[in-house]
């Protein structure tokens, strides 16, 4: 396939609500959009970095340059979307930048053979089960009141957001409001570290699905050690940025389930392998999301419904965050969400709703 061009667009878009994490609060997405134009089709990718360096190192306007004067002109004349990554090795890190590339060449290459995402990536289901995940709050009856929202939304797991003096009162706060069977976990952002073991145990009494990231992205040997002294199940996200480290973290036992996120690791075919790793070694995979609009969205719900994502996903709908998404909204239907069934990702952005929120747009000859 040869590329004629490519565009990058960055959008603004006002969440419906701020979200606030144990590094920050979002009250915006700044989004870099990745299309890439071919003569037979075109495709997009959604980058996920945000606009500061907290959730990992990478941050949107460092993507869009690492894009424009390292990634593209590493692309091959005749590229396909699989060799992409190899294309790409030389250059060390940026997986989110990667990923955004390597999205759109594959949504364009599968547009233009009339595959779907879900097809090409070996979904086995139409629909997934969504959850969603509920930022730090001010207070216990905020938190309630938005948990009890989802809920009645169809949710059908909740992720609440942790940190050192956000952790047991919500927890126990959810289960005493909301009963034992809801599927509750928890994600701390890397908030903690080994010392604080005997407060996160603390959790293990509430029966948590799982506690996601409680130390530093590179403590893949504490995750071991803390594993061993909680009966909550240890989940990586932050950690896991390719398939390698996935092994060593198995083999480490510094967690029992991963959540993928194709951003994170540097597209959706390093998440399958990934998928494919934990799923032959009994590992639990879910899906992550990174406040996606429907265009990441939709290629996220196509990658949660492979055989290996056995727990629902942060793949909430497009209310969740967006009054206004840019494509047609992705909405719950009975607590799920529908895997596009289209060519390529599935989804297109409607054109004057883009034309709206975009800040810039640069076009980039290959
Ligand atoms: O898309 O629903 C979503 C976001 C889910 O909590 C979420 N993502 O660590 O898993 C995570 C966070 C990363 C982004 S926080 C601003
Ligand atoms: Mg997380």
């Amino acid at each position: 396939m040869k590329i004629t061009g490519v565009e990058l667009r960055r959008i603004a878009m006002p969440l419906v609500a701020p979200f606030r994490t144990s590094f920050g609060t979002e009250t915006k997405r700044d989004v870099l959009l990745v299309r890439v134009v071919t003569p037979d089709a075109e495709g997009w990718g959604e980058c996920v970095a945000m606009s500061e360096p907290l959730y990992s190192s990478e941050y949107v306007d460092e993507a869009a340059q690492v894009i424009q004067r390292f990634l593209l002109p590493a692309l091959p004349n005749e590229v396909d979307a699989l060799g992409v990554a190899r294309a790409l090795e030389p250059i060390k890190g940026h997986r989110m930048a990667k990923a955004a590339v390597e999205t759109a060449i594959l949504d364009a290459q599968l547009k233009a053979s009339g595959e779907s995402f879900g097809r090409f990536l070996g979904a086995a289901v139409d629909r997934v089960p969504c959850g969603v995940s509920v930022g730090i709050m001010d207070s216990i009856k905020e938190l309630l009141d938005a948990v009890e929202g989802y809920i009645d939304e169809g949710y059908v797991r909740i992720k609440l957001k942790i940190e050192p003096g956000w952790d047991v009162a919500p927890v126990r706060a959810v289960r005493e409001r909301f009963g034992d069977d809801v599927l509750l976990q928890v994600d701390a952002n890397a908030a903690y570290t080994l010392v604080d073991a005997r407060q996160l145990a603390r959790l293990d009494e509430f029966g948590l699905l799982l506690i996601e990231q409680p130390l530093a992205n590179d403590d893949l040997v504490q995750h071991a050690q803390l594993a061993k002294q909680l009966t909550t199940p240890i989940c990586l996200d932050e950690s896991i940025e390719s398939a390698e480290h996935a092994a060593a973290a198995i083999s480490l036992g510094s967690c029992s389930i991963i959540n993928i996120k194709p951003g994170r690791v540097g597209g959706y075919l390093e998440a399958r392998r990934i998928h494919d790793l934990c799923r032959a070694h009994g590992i639990a995979v879910w899906c992550g999301g990174m406040l996606e609009t429907g265009l990441g969205r939709a290629a996220n719900v196509a990658l949660a419904a492979l055989p290996g994502f056995t727990l629902p996903g942060d793949t909430s709908g497009s209310s969740r965050y967006y009054k206004t998404d840019i494509t047609a909204p992705f909405e719950l239907e009975d607590g799920h969400l529908n895997v596009p069934q289209g060519p390529g990702i599935g989804v297109e952005p409607v054109k004057e709703i883009l034309e709206e929120v975009t800040t810039s747009t640069e076009w980039i000859t290959v």
